[in-house]
């Protein structure tokens, strides 16, 4: 989850066409030459399975006949595998016979074209596809990200933490992750109204987005609590980062409420060199241990763990 899908850094369509007959590749070009996509071609299914997982096409059109493995055992492969899964799979077929389009349908084909081509219809598919697959993407993408405040939401969090942490293990890179909780939240909503608390909650994911590196994640995690998930950042890096953010937080005026300031509280876990021994639900448990304690010794503080020496630190604002 690391590096996103090429497709998106591109306003063209990708078209992976996997078939083995080098006429059917050069044939699909000239047909679709006038079309704003980029067509890349594979001779086999193996190659066809290397490509589409590198790559991520916005679309698969996909030969049922070849040599060796057959466009149903690629279209098996490409449904079992998460990142291929979801990409619309068009079959090309030169026979004619309905249980191969059945099992094809079956499998998780989105649509198929006979041989030989029709060129208005084979253009009318594929751009029918391009529409589904982009929707499909869109909605993945939404599902991500929390509604009121723009950031990434509890799902994306979930996954990305676990997804950081076996990078940073295997690589032997550092990593920090931070859990922040608005103090006394419950007092906004109840003196200043409900519009009023989300404000608040805009302020402080505009202020942990503008205060963190590019490539650090921040997260809504619910209610009045955000994550943030900092790759390649040992505990005294992230620990400045979040003094930074609440002193920040403190400072801030609010328009609805001049008269009443913002603090958060923070628990922080990190280590220059992750052990495997941890994981993902275990960092969270100690980041939450610690916000823990930064609630019931005042409020308004960070408590940090670095993993390497097991030493626990607090600081007050
Ligand atoms: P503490 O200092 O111990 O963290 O106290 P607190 O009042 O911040 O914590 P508590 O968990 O008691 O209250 C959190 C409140 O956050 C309760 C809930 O109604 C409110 N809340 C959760 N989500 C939203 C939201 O999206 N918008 C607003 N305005 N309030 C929310
Ligand atoms: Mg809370
Ligand atoms: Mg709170």
């Amino acid at each position: 989850m690391s590096s996103e899908p090429t497709q998106l850094q591109s306003s063209h369509a990708v078209i992976l066409v996997i078939d083995d007959s080098p006429d059917v590749h050069r044939l699909l070009g000239a047909r679709l030459k006038s079309e704003p996509i980029d067509l890349i071609c594979a001779a086999d299914g193996a190659m066809g399975l290397r490509m589409a997982r590198e790559l991520r096409p916005t679309v698969i059109l996909l030969d049922i006949d070849m040599p060796g493995m057959d466009g149903f055992e690629v279209l098996r492969q490409l449904k079992d595998d998460t990142p291929t899964h979801d990409i619309p799979v068009i079959m090309l077929t030169g026979m004619q016979s309905p249980q191969d389009k059945v099992t094809a349908f079956d499998l998780g084909a989105v649509d198929y074209i006979c041989k030989p081509f029709d060129l208005t219809e084979l253009r009318a598919r594929v751009r029918s596809a391009v529409r589904s697959s982009r929707l499909v993407q869109m909605l993945a993408q939404r599902a991500q990200i929390d509604g009121l405040t723009g950031l990434y939401n509890r799902a994306h969090f979930d996954a990305r933490l676990k997804d950081e942490l076996s990078g940073c293990q295997r690589h032997a890179r550092s990593l920090s992750l931070a859990v922040f909780d608005c103090d006394f939240f419950k007092q906004i909503n109840d003196t200043y109204g409900h519009p009023a608390g989300d404000e608040v909650l805009i302020g402080i994911a505009e202020t942990l987005q503008r205060e963190c590196r590019a490539s650090d994640i921040p997260c809504r995690y619910g209610g009045e609590e955000f994550c943030l998930i900092m790759p390649d950042t040992p505990p005294d890096d992230a620990f400045r980062v979040c003094e930074r953010i609440r002193q920040n937080l403190g400072a801030m005026v609010w328009p609805r409420h001049p008269e009443r300031s913002i603090t958060v509280s923070v628990g922080l876990v990190g280590a220059r060199k992750p052990s495997h021994e941890l994981t993902a639900a275990e960092w969270l448990e100690t980041a939450d241990k610690n916000l823990y304690t930064a609630k019931q010794t005042g409020r308004n503080r960070t408590i940090i763990t670095d993993l390497m020496s097991g030493s626990t630190l607090a600081k007050a604002g």
